[in-house]
């Protein structure tokens, strides 16, 4: 466990860094798009967030971090796009206190405006625990943000509690099928059959559609024979730094 001063000293100077995973297209068999994953580099290696976020959302250092992290992935999306000649598709964790925050809109449009990244690039993951507890205000701030341009994807789905009725609500562009369903795709009939519904959802909804998690051939080619849009995981890539990102793109699969 980290001291708060420890780490509202780190959101001061900036000492993090931004590590990238590229989710591949299986359309083209194209990296297209990366997640941005938060990293604290310390003298015994990187600190993950989920040892850090919590505390940074109790002490509501989460805002200036949170802030901190739109900026750099938008920078970066647009820096690795001048390499490419394409800028590609960047999503952003957003954390609960995150989402809940008032300034939360005005951070994104200052992000969007200091990169001059076109906003469609750009996808915040939510989780459905964070839109849950207060259904019409989070429609608001979804709603919100669609109106500034970016799109949304709801992480981890399949693993919360939202009924297929605020689902159709939910102004999101992406569902991003959570990896604890992708683990035993292969071996367990209810995970495949469950994987299945929502690929099938996904396209009855008109979203898009992402597999997290992919560690084997044999996930990517079940993926890939029930047409899921987009795969993530160890396989393809594992989370690296930016500078790793041009040589990543250029990869045909
Ligand atoms: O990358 P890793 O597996 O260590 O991430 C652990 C958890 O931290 C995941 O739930 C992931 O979504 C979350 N996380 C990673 N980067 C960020 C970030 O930039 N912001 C927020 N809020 N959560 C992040
Ligand atoms: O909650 P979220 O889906 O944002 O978490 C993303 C986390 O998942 C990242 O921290 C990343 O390190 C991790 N991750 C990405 N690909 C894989 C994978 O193939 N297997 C496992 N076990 N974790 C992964
Ligand atoms: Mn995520
Ligand atoms: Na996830």
């Amino acid at each position: 466990v980290r001291l708060e001063s420890d780490l509202r000293r780190a959101v001061t100077e900036e000492s993090f860094v931004l590590f990238y995973q590229p989710k591949l297209d299986l359309e083209t068999g194209r990296f297209s798009s990366m997640e941005a994953l938060i990293r604290w580099p310390h003298a015994d290696g990187m600190i993950s967030p989920a040892d850090f976020i919590p505390l940074a959302e109790e002490t509501n250092l989460i805002v200036p971090l949170g802030e901190w992290i739109l900026r750099r992935a938008c920078l970066d999306a647009v820096a690795l796009g001048e390499r490419l000649g394409q800028v590609p598709g960047v999503a952003i964790n957003l954390s609960a206190r995150q989402f809940r925050q008032a300034g939360l809109i005005d951070s994104v449009r200052a992000a969007l405006e200091e990169s001059d990244i076109v906003p469609g690039k750009v996808e915040l993951e939510i989780t459905e625990s964070m839109v849950m507890d207060d259904v019409e205000a989070a429609i608001k701030t979804m709603q919100a943000l669609r109106d500034l341009g970016v799109r949304l994807a709801i992480d981890d789905f399949g693993t919360g509690y939202s009924s297929l009725s605020y689902l159709k609500r939910f102004p999101v562009n992406t569902l991003k099928i959570d990896r604890a369903f992708i683990r035993d795709l292969t071996r367990d009939s209810e995970d495949a059959a469950i994987t299945q519904a929502v690929i099938a959802l996904a396209r009855a909804l008109n979203l898009h559609v992402v597999a997290e998690g992919v560690e084997t051939h044999e996930q990517l080619a079940f993926l890939g024979e029930h047409r899921c849009a987009s795969v993530q995981g160890f396989l393809l890539a594992r989370p690296g730094p930016i500078e790793s990102m041009p040589a990543l793109f250029s990869k045909t699969f």
